[in-house]
């Protein structure tokens, strides 16, 4: 059973430990069609299509835009994945992951 008594515990038993979070960054680009970044972001961050336009458009806009946030591994992973997904279908687009503040 969960220790629900909370009373007795010490501050250091109550404290959780969370893992460092990183984010995904989609960076702009002049030759990476603004169909196939919405494509992308939907398949590989299962973005609803409203934002994915709204990340795509950001990006192109400003320069970049953060996609989501996760742990290092996982966030390079989907980076990677999603950047050689965009090289195998001979783009430049880029994604970058950084840690959060
Ligand atoms: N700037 C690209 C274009 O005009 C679209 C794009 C948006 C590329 C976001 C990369 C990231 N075709």
């Amino acid at each position: 059973m969960a220790d629900t008594n909370t009373k007795n515990r010490t501050d250091t038993e109550l404290k959780t430990a969370r893992p460092p979070l990183y984010k995904v960054m989609l960076l702009n680009d002049d030759y990476t069609p603004r169909e196939f970044v919405v494509r992308l972001l939907k398949s590989e961050f299962r973005v609803p299509e409203a934002q994915a336009g709204a990340i795509m458009l950001t990006a192109h806009t400003k320069g970049a835009c953060l996609v989501a946030v996760f742990t290092r591994e996982i966030a390079e992973e989907k980076a990677t994945r999603a950047t050689d997904f965009a090289r195998e279908h001979g783009f430049p687009l880029l994604f970058t992951t950084e840690p959060e503040e």
